[in-house]
């Protein structure tokens, strides 16, 4: 009998599936939809990633179960072809990305063809073609119309050597990635969207969401709620301080003209403690505030600033060494009256807050290095639970739930929230503050200076100013230009390609230009799972029936390193897309789970470690089925798990036994009732286990099956063994459809053959009656499993309560004849 050859099984049910269009799905019939996504893959030129089929496998098995249980499951893949990764390699090989795209997403097809998915492949996306970027410009310009794209100057990270914008992925340390020139940021007019705008609608809906739990963390994180407040602080004009005031001294404040200094703070509690104020570098006040003798350095420090890439800048909050420089400017503390120094310093940032904060070095362990360092006075304003409101400062006091205000006027004695809602309160009456929440997150920056992605939909006309390209005039095709290097303009290549950016206004026909930067990658994939069910059409970006019948999406399986701005993205998208009446839901992945990472025995995967696995070479030697469920076998899904070929060997052999079985399966002796039991209980573990990502359980669940199975290379019985191969079909797709078509003569695919049906009743352990004595007196009998351990058998006897009254206290000894009596001596 022939034994089990993997590449024989897999390229006939490959070819079946294709004859038979087992993959197709009835979008517009099928009953019970159900969308099952995965992160799409950035098709690089080295082909497909073992880490890349460990995801998809994952999500597949979660497809192929869901068809199992008699859903319709849409499965789609496709390709997020656009962007930086495309580009610099292309850049690197000397080829244009136009014609490696293509040439990497064929290659990418054929591995994933022969690793089984259940992929419909009429509806794939390539977001590269001008048939799906053209709808990436539509969304572009729904957002422009809701007025949530908008254009402003803003700093991006600048390579001085290539004369070259970089993405922040492509900053090493501070340095170019190519040259290792450190990078220094220049001031652009860029393109935004205003995702801040539904900053509390992004968090309030993650309480709700069916999502890894880490990702959502990571996602309220990247929102950073932060309660607290704006305040005022003065900057005299020049002849307003008195010397009395500069002491401190004045208690009625008096009205006087000058530069008001807005800070955020969290902790407007703390102000009486704020003893200088730090202003970013790049803060707009400086220029205006710093004293003439302090100009030089001032500037000097501003310059050395700008030189630090926008990766630098941020570590520079959290750097233990501060850098910093005073503007000679004073300002006036509206609750001490007090003059305080302004400074300027790199650790306040200009994009968070005000770009202003008030230091209180007390109480925040950034100003209090600072202050330390710069012989700043620190002034304790919380004092500990000992109540000393003199107390040394050797560090910064942080607590905020046992401390007290002290040296805080009237407000002395206030817990910390006490404090603050009583000190905001006041400051509001003065009219020196204001009670605001700030978040972290940013307004998403659309504009990319490069050449390889969508273009970006406006034309600018001298007399209407910036002018959507009409629908109708979509995709604003990008141009095939030979020169599609980066230059030291600071502006995209295609401002060089004249004959494709001047083109007549749309409004009123005269000479416009259109603009040439191109979007953002991340808002290619911001809305391809929109995008699947309608691949085939060109009317519409996404059709509404069909919209409304297969999203949101079910469940989507994608890598960690999404889980913020791919998934925010696309959350921000969608709810925008929703606003303006384009779908009726607003959150577009009801269950998200991330998947873990694969390393090589015990190391990370890389080229230049040379452990990186080839899935090619592994379906060659394995098959493909083996190779899916060796990955899902190696750790819990969602942490990964160390790929070593020596144990991909033992899942082998499981599905050689597997084949064994179904060729040596009998119908002429009865099933085992003791095997159908581990039977019907593997069929419940299995089908617990996979919808929570719990594959590797799965897999050493079936793998004990096989054993009882065999056990003692016994014939197994046709419905101990069919089932089994049902339960393997979501990993090893083809050799199942292969034992189901051998096994039962059924025509159907296995994934159309539904789920074993479990049957609590043959699950259950053999139960026997045991008789129970108290003093050798019979006092009862309890039902309990055959076999039952001492302990439990006593446990469940004095559940009984007409056992349990004639047992008064702990028992003497117990005497126990397994299967038969239990005796209780009291
Ligand atoms: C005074 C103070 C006293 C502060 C204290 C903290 C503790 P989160 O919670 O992350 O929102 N801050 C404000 N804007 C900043 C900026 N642009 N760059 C760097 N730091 C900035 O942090 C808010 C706190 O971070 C603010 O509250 C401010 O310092 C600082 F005992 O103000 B705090
Ligand atoms: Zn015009």
């Amino acid at each position: 009998p022939a034994p089990y050859d993997p590449s024989a099984v897999e390229r006939k049910w490959q070819q079946r599936w294709q004859e038979r269009g087992t993959n197709r799905v009835d979008l517009s019939g099928g009953e019970r939809p159900y969308y099952q996504l995965m992160m799409f893959p950035y098709p690089s030129a080295e082909g497909l990633h073992v880490g890349n089929l460990f995801a998809f496998t994952g999500a597949d098995i979660q497809g192929r179960h869901q068809r199992q249980l008699g859903h319709t499951v849409f499965e789609p893949l496709g390709f997020d072809a656009f962007g930086i990764h495309s580009e610099n390699f292309a850049l690197k090989m000397g080829v244009h990305p136009a014609e490696m795209t293509p040439r990497n997403v064929a290659n990418f097809r054929r591995q994933l063809e022969r690793a089984g998915l259940m992929v419909d492949w009429r509806y794939v996306v390539d977001t590269s073609r001008p048939d799906y970027y053209k709808w990436t410009q539509w969304v572009f310009l729904q957002l422009l119309e809701k007025g949530l794209a908008y254009k402003k100057r803003a700093a991006v990270n600048w390579c001085p050597k290539d004369k070259t914008v970089l993405a922040n992925e492509q900053v090493i340390a501070g340095a170019c990635e190519r040259c290792g020139t450190p990078v220094e940021q220049r001031l652009l007019e860029q393109w935004f969207f205003r995702i801040t705008a539904y900053a509390e609608r992004l968090l309030n809906d993650l309480d709700w969401l069916d999502w890894s739990e880490t990702t959502k963390t990571a996602q309220r994180n990247w929102i950073g709620k932060s309660e607290g407040a704006r305040v005022d602080f003065l900057v005299p004009n020049d002849g307003d301080t008195t010397a009395e005031e500069e002491a401190g001294a004045s208690d009625n404040p008096m009205v006087m003209t000058g530069t008001p200094i807005t800070v955020f703070t969290t902790r407007p509690d703390t102000i009486f403690g704020a003893t200088y104020l730090v202003l970013a570098p790049e803060h707009p006040l400086v220029e205006r505030i710093t004293a003439p003798a302090q100009r030089a350095a001032v500037d000097d420090y501003r310059v050395r600033a700008g030189r630090k890439d926008l990766v630098a800048r941020k570590s520079a909050v959290s750097a233990k060494e501060k850098t910093g420089v005073f503007t000679g400017a004073y300002a006036h503390n509206p609750a001490t009256n007090a003059l305080i120094p302004v400074w300027v310093a790199d650790y306040v940032l200009m994009d968070y807050g005000t770009g202003a904060i008030m230091a209180v070095p007390g109480h925040d362990e950034r100003d209090f290095e600072f202050a330390t360092q710069f012989a700043l006075p620190i002034v304790r304003v919380v004092a500990g639970p000992d109540g000393d409101a003199d107390a040394p400062l050797t560090e910064a006091y942080t607590d905020d739930e046992q401390g007290r205000l002290v040296n805080s006027g009237r407000f002395d004695g206030l817990s910390v929230p006490e404090g603050i809602r009583a000190i905001s309160a006041w400051l509001e009456e003065m009219g020196q503050g204001k009670a605001v929440t700030n978040y972290r997150l940013h307004d998403w920056t659309i504009s990319r200076q490069r050449y390889w992605g969508p273009p970006i939909p406006v034309i600018y006309c001298d007399t209407c100013g910036t002018v959507p390209v009409p629908v109708d005039q979509l995709p604003v095709e990008l141009p095939l230009t030979q020169d599609f290097k980066p230059d030291d303009s600071g502006v995209s290549p295609l401002a060089r390609v004249k004959e494709w950016y001047e083109v007549p206004c749309p409004k009123c026909g005269a000479l416009g230009r259109r603009e040439t930067d191109v979007s953002d990658t991340f808002l290619d994939s911001a809305w391809y799972f929109l995008r699947y069910p309608s691949a085939d059409r060109d009317d519409v970006p996404f059709d509404p029936a069909l919209t409304k019948k297969w999203l949101p999406v079910n469940s989507y399986i994608g890598g960690n390193e999404h889980a913020v701005l791919h998934l925010l993205y696309s959350r921000f998208v969608t709810m925008v897309l929703h606003d303006m009446g384009h779908v009726d839901f607003d959150e577009p992945f009801t269950k998200f789970r991330a998947h873990g990472l694969l390393i090589r025995d015990g190391a990370k995967m890389s080229k230049s470690k040379g452990n990186v696995v080839n899935p090619d070479e592994y379906v060659e030697k394995w098959g493909a089925d083996t190779l899916r469920t060796y990955l899902m076998f190696l750790g819990p899904y969602e942490e990964g798990g160390d790929f070593r070929d020596a144990s991909i060997s033992g899942v082998r052999r499981f599905l050689d036994r597997l084949w064994a079985s179904v060729r040596d399966m009998t119908t002429e002796t009865a099933p085992d009732p003791a095997v159908l039991r581990k039977l019907h209980q593997t069929i419940r573990k299995v089908g617990d286990d996979i919808p929570r990502l719990s594959y590797n359980t799965a897999i050493a669940a079936m793998m004990e099956y096989m054993k009882t199975l065999r056990f003692n290379e016994r014939t197994p019985h046709r419905d101990e063994v069919m089932p089994l191969v049902q339960l393997v079909a979501p990993f090893a797709p083809h050799l199942a459809e292969e034992l189901w078509e051998r096994g039962t003569g059924d025509a159907r695919s296995v994934f159309d053959a539904g789920w074993p049906v479990f049957d609590a009743a043959l699950a259950a352990e053999d139960e026997i009656e045991l008789a129970v004595q108290v003093n050798g007196k019979l006092r009862g009998r309890i039902r309990v499993l055959k076999e039952i351990a001492q302990a439990d058998a006593l446990a469940a006897a004095l559940r009984e309560e007409n056992i349990a009254k004639f047992v008064t206290g702990e028992p003497k000894k117990v005497i126990f004849v397994p299967g038969r009596l239990l005796n209780v001596v009291v």
